[in-house]
C-alpha cells in the first residue's frame, strides 16, 4: 500500500549514465562528467529560454556569425553557456561552435574531447514561441593530451564519434543522446532540477507518412527531390516542417518520416553543417533505425574538410530515405 502513497520518480540522468558506463569504450567518469557538464547548460537554457520574453534576451544580436547569419542574442547565451560549462568541467579540450568562426581551445591540458555544436539552433523561433534545440557531437581527441589541438582533432568523420546528441526545449525539455548503444531520452523536470529517462531505447518507425522540408524552395530543387515530393503528395503523405531541425527531427524519430534539407540554387552544398548538426543527428538516427545521408552517401562516412562544411541532409524512417534516394 504504501508504495502507492510515494510512486517511484523514475531514473535520473546522473544513475542512468552511472548504470550505463560500461558501454564507453573509454574512461567511464570521462563521459558522466561530460554528460553532466551538457545536460547543466541544458538546464540553464532551458531557463532563459522559458524567460526570454521577460528578461529582454529575445530578438537579434546585432552581430553575424561566419555563416553571415544574424546572431540572436540567445545565440551567443547559448555558447557563453556551454563553453564555461565545458571548460569548468574539465573534459573537453576544444570545441568547434556554429557561433565562432575557429576552433575554441579550452586549455583544458588534460581534456581528451573535443565537442562539435551548434548551441541554439532555430534560434530565430525564439520570439515566436516555437521550440528550439541544441545540437552536439563528441569526440575523442587523436593528437597526444595536452599538445595543440589540431585540424585532425576536429575534422573527424561522424563514425568517429563516440556520443552524440541533442537537446529540445519544447513544451517540456529533453535530453536525447547516444554513446553508440541505442538512444535514449530524458525529460527535464524544473521543479527538482532534474532529467529523468523518458525514452528508454528510443526506435524509428521503418517507415512512416510525414515528410519535412521548406516546399518554399520547390522550383530550385533538384528533378529527384521534386519527384518525391509528389509522390509524398500521391500518397496522401502529411506535411511537417517548422523550421526548427531538432524539433522537426525529434516527432519523425517518435511517429516516423523524413527530414530533407537538399541542395538548393540559394544552397547548392544544402544549408546545414555536416560537424555540428548533421553528424551528431545522423549518429541518433541511425542508432534508432533510421538512415541519414547526404542524397547519395551515409552522412557518418564524409570527410570533413572544413569546419563549417555544408551537405544535404536527407535523414529518418529507413524506407522513407531510400525511397528519396531512388
Ligand atoms: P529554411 C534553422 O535556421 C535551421 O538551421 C534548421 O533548424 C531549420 O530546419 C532550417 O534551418 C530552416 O531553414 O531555409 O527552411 O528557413
Amino acid at each position: 500500500m504504501q508504495t502507492k502513497l510515494a510512486t517511484s520518480v523514475g531514473i535520473t540522468l546522473d544513475r542512468f549514465i552511472k548504470k550505463k558506463q560500461n558501454d564507453f569504450a573509454f574512461a567511464s567518469g570521462e563521459l558522466s562528467q561530460l554528460l553532466r557538464d551538457i545536460a547543466l547548460a541544458g538546464k540553464i537554457i532551458h531557463r532563459e529560454v522559458n524567460r526570454a520574453g521577460l528578461l529582454n534576451i529575445g530578438g537579434a544580436y546585432g552581430t553575424e556569425n561566419i555563416q553571415g547569419e544574424e546572431q540572436q542574442k540567445l545565440d551567443v547565451i547559448a555558447n557563453i553557456r556551454f563553453i564555461r560549462a565545458l571548460k569548468n568541467g574539465g573534459e573537453v579540450c576544444a570545441i568547434v561552435s556554429e557561433e565562432d568562426d575557429e576552433i575554441l581551445d579550452l586549455n583544458n591540458k588534460d581534456g581528451r574531447y573535443i565537442v562539435s555544436m551548434d548551441p541554439l539552433d532555430g534560434s530565430s523561433n525564439i520570439d515566436v514561441n516555437v521550440s528550439i534545440g541544441t545540437i552536439f557531437s563528441i569526440f575523442r581527441r587523436v593528437s597526444p593530451v595536452g599538445s595543440k589541438v589540431t585540424d585532425e582533432d576536429v575534422l573527424q568523420k561522424g563514425s568517429e564519434q563516440v556520443a552524440a546528441g541533442y537537446l529540445l526545449y519544447g513544451s517540456s525539455t529533453m535530453l536525447v543522446y547516444t554513446t553508440g548503444r541505442g538512444v535514449n531520452g530524458f525529460t527535464y523536470d524544473p521543479s527538482l532540477g532534474e532529467f529523468f529517462l523518458s525514452h528508454a531505447d528510443m526506435r524509428i518507425p521503418e517507415d512512416g507518412k510525414i515528410y519535412s522540408i521548406n516546399e518554399g524552395s520547390y522550383r530550385s530543387l533538384q528533378p529527384k527531390v521534386q519527384q518525391y515530393i509528389e509522390s509524398c503528395k500521391d500518397k496522401k503523405y502529411t506535411a511537417r516542417y517548422i523550421g526548427s531541425l531538432v524539433a522537426d527531427f525529434h516527432r519523425n524519430l517518435l511517429k516516423g518520416g523524413i527530414y530533407i534539407y537538399p541542395s538548393t540554387e540559394k544552397a547548392p552544398d544544402g544549408k546545414l553543417r555536416l560537424n555540428y548538426e548533421c553528424n551528431a543527428l545522423a549518429m541518433i538516427c541511425e542508432q534508432a533505425g533510421g538512415l541519414a545521408t547526404d542524397g547519395e552517401k551515409r552522412i557518418l562516412d564524409i570527410q570533413p574538410k572544413s569546419l563549417h562544411q555544408r551537405v544535404p541532409f536527407y535523414t529518418g524512417s529507413k524506407k522513407m530515405v531510400e525511397e528519396s534516394m531512388k
